[in-house]
C-alpha cells in the first residue's frame, strides 16, 4: 500500500526533486515522512520564508522545482513572501501545506483559515489533495509549476488524506512540451531581413532564455553576428560577462540606464530574447520608439504591456533564435572598442577601483574567489552596485530576487545552492539590514553544514531607502540603525567571523573562509552614504 504522502514523495522524486525545506507542525509529519522515504531529504530551517529561498537555491543548481513544506496557519502565513517571490521571479516551486479536514473545519477554528484564498493571487494554482486523485493532483501541480512562466503551486494536504492509501504511481507522467519553432510567415521573413541588414543591433536577454536553455543561441548571436548584449539581472552570465560584446546586467540603476537606454533607442534592431520586463524599473516601459524595429522571442504572450514589439514570436526561445539567425551573415558594424567604451562608462559609475568601499568589496571578492563561485545578493543599494559590477561567468552564477525585490533572500539562496552543489564556493552578499532579517538561518547553515561565505555590506543604514528619503528632501527617519557585531554573531552561531576595513583584510578573510568547513561572516565596514552617485 502506498499512502498519499508516499506518493507525493515518489512523484516529486521522479520530477528530479531531492530536497525539501520547512518547519514541521503536527499536520505535515506524514508528508515529511513520505518525502524522506522517497529520497527527498528534508532540511529544517528557522523561518518558512527562508526555506522557500533555499528551495529556490537548489532549483538553480539542479533544475528541478523547489519544495517547501509548511504546517497549517502560521506556517502558511510565514511563507507568503517567498511564494509571492516565486510568482514574480518565475521560480517553479511546490508549496506543500497541512490543513484540517473539511468536516473538522466546520466546527473548529484554532489556527484555521482559508489557505487557498490567501495563496490564490500569488500562485499559479492552489490545489487540495484527495486520496482518489492523488497521482493526478501531484503530477498536475509539477506540470503547472514548470510550465511557462514557471512559478509556485500550492497543495493543501488534509491531515487524514495524507495517510490514506493512494493508487501507486504508474510511471512518469511528467509533461514535456515539444519545443515550438516559429512558423514560416511574412513576419518571420521580415524579422530575418531586418537582422541581415542591422548595422547597429542590440539584444536584451532575460530569464526566459535561461528557462529555455537558449544560451548557446544567444552566444552565437553575440559572437557570430556581433550583437552587443544587455541582460536582466537574473539573466546575467547567459554569455560569460568577460566577453567583449557583453555590456552586462540592467534594470534597477537609474545612472546605468542613462548609458543603456539611449543605446537601445539608437539601435536599428532591438532583439528581445526571453526578456521578461518584470525585473525592470518603470523607466524601462516603452523604451523604444513606435517605429523602431523590435523583434521579440517570448515564452508566453505579452500581457504585461510594459512594451510592444514589431514582431513577437511566442514559443521556444532557443528554436526561435536558431531559426532566426540560420544562414544570416554579420552586418553589424559594432567594434569591440565601441562596446568597450560603453562598458567603461558603466564601470565609471559603479567604480570598483576605489581604495575601500562597496565597489572594492565586489572587486576583491571577484578576484579572490574561484571562477566557478556561485553568488547570491540581497535587496538594497549593495545589490544594485553589485549587480552592475559583478561579472558573471556562467548562467545562474548570481541569484537574487529581482521581480519582487524582497529583502532576506540571499543567505537562504546561498545555503540552498551550497546544499545542492557542495563542491563550489558560495558567496552570499548582503546588506546589514537584510542579514538582520534572516540571521537565524546562520543556524541552518551550521546544522546543514553549508560553508557559505557571507559578505556583509555593513553601513548601519537602509541605504537604498535613505538615498530616496534624502532625494525627496525628507528628514532622516527610520532608515539608520546601530551597528551589529556580525563577526561575533557568526562565531556565536558556530561559524567564523571577521571584521574587515581594507582590501588586504578582506582578501585575508576570504582566504581563511575558503578553507573552513563551517560558514563565515565577513563584516565589511563601510561608511554611510557610500553609494551616493554610484547607482
Ligand atoms: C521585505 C522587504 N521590506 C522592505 C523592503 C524595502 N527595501 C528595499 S532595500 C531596503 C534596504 C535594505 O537595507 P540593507 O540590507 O542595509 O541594504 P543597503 O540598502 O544598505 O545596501 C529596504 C528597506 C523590501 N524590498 N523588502
Ligand atoms: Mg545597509
Amino acid at each position: 500500500m502506498t499512502t498519499v504522502s508516499e506518493l507525493i514523495g515518489q512523484r516529486l522524486h521522479a520530477a528530479g526533486c531531492r530536497r525539501a525545506f520547512g518547519i514541521p507542525g503536527g499536520e505535515v509529519l506524514a508528508v515529511m515522512q513520505g518525502l524522506d522515504q522517497a529520497g527527498v531529504r528534508f532540511t529544517l530551517v528557522k523561518h518558512e520564508n527562508a526555506g522557500g529561498f533555499m528551495a529556490e537555491g537548489v532549483h538553480h543548481r539542479d533544475g528541478a522545482p523547489g519544495v517547501l513544506v509548511a504546517t497549517l496557519g502560521p506556517g502558511v502565513a510565514n511563507a507568503v513572501n517567498v511564494v509571492a517571490n516565486a510568482w514574480q521571479d518565475r521560480v517553479p516551486m511546490l508549496f506543500l501545506t497541512g490543513c484540517v479536514d473539511e468536516s473538522e473545519a466546520a466546527t473548529y477554528t484554532h489556527q484555521v483559515f482559508d489557505h487557498a484564498q490567501l495563496m490564490r493571487p500569488i500562485t499559479k494554482a492552489s490545489l487540495r489533495m484527495t486520496a482518489e486523485a492523488a497521482e493526478a493532483i501531484i503530477d498536475k501541480a509539477i506540470a503547472i509549476a514548470m510550465d511557462d512562466p514557471p512559478g509556485p503551486v500550492h497543495i493543501d494536504v488534509p491531515i487524514s488524506v495524507a495517510v490514506q492509501p493512494a493508487k501507486p504511481a504508474a510511471g512518469s507522467r511528467r509533461a514535456v512540451p515539444a519545443p515550438s519553432v516559429p512558423a514560416d510567415s511574412p513576419a518571420f521573413e521580415e524579422a530575418r531581413q531586418w537582422l541581415a541588414a542591422a548595422k547597429r543591433p542590440v539584444m536584451i536577454a532575460g530569464v526566459e532564455a535561461l528557462h529555455h536553455g537558449a544560451q548557446d543561441e544567444v552566444r552565437a548571436l553575440v559572437e557570430e553576428l556581433g550583437i552587443p548584449l544587455i541582460t536582466t539581472y537574473k539573466a546575467k552570465g547567459i554569455v560569460d560577462e568577460r566577453h567583449g560584446f557583453v555590456i552586462g546586467g540592467a534594470g534597477l540603476s537609474p545612472m546605468a540606464d542613462k548609458v543603456l537606454l539611449p543605446l537601445i533607442q539608437e539601435a536599428d534592431l532591438v532583439l528581445l530574447a526571453g526578456y521578461d520586463p518584470i525585473e525592470m524599473r518603470v523607466n524601462w516601459r516603452n523604451v523604444w520608439g513606435a517605429d523602431q524595429r523590435v523583434v521579440e522571442f517570448s515564452a508566453t504572450r505579452n500581457t504585461h504591456y510594459m512594451h510592444q514589439a514589431s514582431h513577437t514570436f511566442v514559443g521556444s526561445i532557443k528554436e526561435g533564435l536558431r531559426k532566426l539567425r540560420s544562414g544570416i551573415r554579420r552586418a553589424s558594424t559594432w567594434s569591440a572598442a565601441e562596446v568597450g567604451t560603453l562598458v567603461g562608462a558603466l564601470a565609471a559609475i559603479c567604480r570598483t577601483d576605489e581604495t575601500w568601499g562597496p565597489g572594492a568589496i565586489v572587486d576583491v571578492a571577484r578576484r579572490v574567489l574561484p571562477d566557478d563561485t556561485v553568488a547570491s545578493v540581497d535587496s538594497g543599494a549593495h545589490r544594485i552596485l553589485l549587480s552592475q559590477s559583478w561579472k558573471c561567468y556562467e548562467p545562474r552564477g548570481l541569484m537574487q530576487s529581482s521581480g519582487l525585490c524582497t529583502m532576506g533572500c540571499s543567505l537562504p539562496l546561498g545555503i540552498g545552492a551550497k546544499l545542492a552543489d557542495p563542491a563550489r564556493a558560495v558567496a552570499v552578499f548582503t546588506g546589514d539590514a537584510c542579514l538582520e532579517m534572516t540571521l537565524g538561518e546562520l543556524v541552518t547553515a551550521r546544522d546543514a553544514q553549508t560553508p557559505v561565505i557571507v559578505f556583509v555590506f555593513a553601513d548601519e543604514s537602509l541605504s537604498l531607502i535613505e538615498i530616496k528619503q534624502r532625494a525627496n528632501g525628507q528628514e532622516n527617519l527610520g532608515v539608520d540603525f546601530a551597528g551589529t557585531d556580525f563577526a561575533a554573531v557568526g562565531r556565536a552561531l558556530g561559524g567564523l567571523g571577521f571584521d574587515v576595513r581594507s582590501r588586504d583584510e578582506l582578501e585575508h578573510a576570504i582566504g581563511q573562509s575558503l578553507e573552513a568547513d563551517c560558514f563565515s561572516v565577513i563584516c565589511c565596514h563601510i561608511p554611510r552614504k557610500a553609494y551616493d552617485g554610484r547607482i
